[in-house]
């Protein structure tokens, strides 16, 4: 058998895996990679700057279903992608991130470009690896790509020090991963489900907690059945958004800090919380203590350590969502909800989302408007603050994988390159990213990524010329006191859009904003949607951090 050098062994590798799409940026270290992906099957999109590299791997694998995959060079390059490698493991999102490193000899010794990616990452990959020799290159990306996509998704780093990448080996692929110390549960035990059944037979105040699990397990079809064969209302985490459609009647959007006052209401009087790949974040619990307090408590989750994590949980089911709700929805039999569901309905006509119409343009209205627009049928990316809220409080998502969000890390910069991802991943579908201007401009440069690839993704800014969500608690919590939130320095975004080659539209008044939506959808390039928005709108309902669910302020005042 003909020998390949390291390089072309990855290039192998990846193909073996299916790889169409790689995003990454040049340098050094990775040059003989990049020699071998140059007459590669791949498309290769080169980014502008490494963490805008990673968070397209991510809206790729978000959005597809997919493992990302990134590149990078050693040092600098490397540690660019550290902000995208955490956003991805705090959401449980599978990527590949390869990193080029300083010849083997040299490692340790502060040689040029020289950063240990290993040691930086370990905190923030579900494993990584720093290859030494060019003979374990083939199992080592069999195993990276196993381990990313199995049991609880999450990145994988492999360092790859110049050496092995030019040294020669036989490329032999393995056919299977076989590790001792890697074995995701997959089945949930008979047992615990029997006796969630049995608790959902009898219970009368029951809600469906659903989480970023349901669409990494593809068990959306599963969770509605469960919800229609029973009666129970269904609420959705941020990173839940699409598991459960939002325009169902037992849908009651989003929980939490930020979510609907009706399913604040649903979860803290709740005598049954059916928790679905779901992690108990802080931000949905609100004060512990006093989450749900009359609720008994059924977890199902693939990872045994995110169980009674934050919350005690009484009927834990360790399984893969969609295989334990299968066996589930076999057994369960619906208990008397009629009443249950006739109090959420008054809740929710007393209690809807809304917002002050009069006056300036408001972001709200914009988000609505992009739902009419689309049709629900886009993918949505959002940059983190008020932006974020907003696009998850007023756009309904139909279908899982059509909102990418970071959740866990909540990265600015993150819905710009992840909506490049996620059009990479769909030339077809019409993609927008919901931003907020100071987010916006943390990757703006990626602007010319979108135009060289004919990515024609719609940037929405949602331009409050603040940092919005910060002033927002700077308003509440600190007297107004607007500590470095002013950032009404800004370029003109619809001539930076131009001057990258994409368009760009100005919109101050409610008439222009269909146009403007209806442009930027019909249009074959990226357009940069700069929305003058009310400056101190503000997102509500409202848990204030550390709060009961019950504690919310209101949106009206
Ligand atoms: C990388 C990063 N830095 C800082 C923060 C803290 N932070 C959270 S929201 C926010 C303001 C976001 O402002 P903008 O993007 O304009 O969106 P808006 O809230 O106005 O919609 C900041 C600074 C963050 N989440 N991520």
């Amino acid at each position: 058998m003909s020998k390949l050098n390291g390089a072309q062994i990855v290039v192998e590798s990846l193909l073996k895996e299916n790889v169409e799409v790689i995003f990454g940026y040049q340098g050094g270290a990775v040059l003989p990679l990049f020699d071998a992906l140059y007459d590669a099957p791949i498309k290769f999109i080169l980014v502008r700057h490494e963490q805008g590299a990673a968070h397209a791997a991510d809206g790729y694998a978000r959005s597809t279903g997919k493992v990302g995959v990134c590149i990078a060079t050693s040092g600098p390059g490397a540690t660019n992608l550290v902000t995208g490698i955490a956003t991805a493991y705090m959401d449980s999102i599978p990527m590949i991130a390869l990193t080029g490193q300083v010849p083997t000899a040299m490692i340790g010794n502060d040689a040029f470009q020289e950063a240990d990616i290993t040691g930086i990452t370990r905190p923030i990959t579900k494993h990584n690896y720093l290859v030494k020799e060019v003979n374990e290159l083939a199992k080592t990306i069999k195993e990276a790509f196993h381990i990313a996509r199995t049991g609880r998704p999450g990145p994988v780093l492999i360092d790859l020090p110049k050496d092995v990448s030019t040294g020669m080996a036989e490329f032999k692929y393995p056919t299977e991963v076989r590790m001792r110390s890697y074995n995701p549960t997959y089945f949930g035990h008979p047992g615990q489900i029997k006796r969630a059944a049995a608790a959902i037979a009898t219970t009368s105040r029951p809600v469906i907690y659903a989480g970023g699990g349901v669409i990494s397990s593809g068990a959306a079809a599963e969770l509605k059945e469960l919800a229609e064969k029973t009666n129970i209302p269904v609420t959705m985490t941020l990173l839940g958004l699409g598991g459960f459609p939002g325009d169902h009647a037992l849908s009651l959007g989003m929980l939490g800090m930020h979510g609907t006052k009706y399913a604040n209401y649903a979860i803290s009087e709740s005598d049954l919380i059916i928790a679905v790949g779901a992690r108990f974040d802080d931000r949905v619990t609100g004060k512990v203590d006093e989450f749900a307090p009359h609720a008994k408590i059924i977890h199902i989750d693939i990872d045994p350590a995110a169980i009674s994590k934050n919350i005690e949980v009484d009927i834990p089911i360790v399984g893969d969502v969609g295989n334990v709700l299968r066996e589930l929805n076999k057994l369960v039999k619906p208990g008397d909800t009629a009443a249950w569901l006739a109090k959420i309905e008054e809740w929710k006509k007393k209690h809807p989302l809304t917002y002050q119409k009069e006056g300036e343009l408001k972001p709200q209205y914009v988000v609505e408007q992009i739902y009419e627009v689309t049709k629900g049928e886009a993918i949505i990316t959002t940059e983190v603050g008020q932006n974020q809220m907003w696009a998850a409080q007023f756009y309904k998502y139909l279908k899982p994988r059509t909102f990418l969000s970071s959740g866990g890390l909540g990265t600015m910069g993150y819905g710009f390159p992840a909506a490049i991802g996620a059009q990479a991943g769909h030339p077809e579908a019409v993609v927008f990213d919901i931003a907020g201007d100071g987010s916006f401009q943390m990757n703006i440069q990626e602007l010319a990524t979108a135009v060289q690839y004919k990515l024609p993704v719609n940037i929405a800014i949602l331009n409050n010329r603040y940092l919005g969500m910060v002033r927002q608690w700077q308003e509440l919590f600190f007297k107004k006191r607007y500590a470095q939130t002013d950032i009404s320095v800004a370029p003109d975004f619809v001539k930076v859009a131009e001057a990258y080659g994409a368009e760009g539209i100005l919109i101050t008044k409610e008439e222009e904003v269909r146009p403007a939506l209806q442009q930027a959808v019909a249009s074959s390039k990226p357009v940069v949607m700069d929305f003058r928005i009310a400056r101190e709108e503000n997102v509500f309902p409202m848990v204030p951090a550390g709060a009961a669910l019950t504690q919310m302020i209101e949106g009206m005042a």
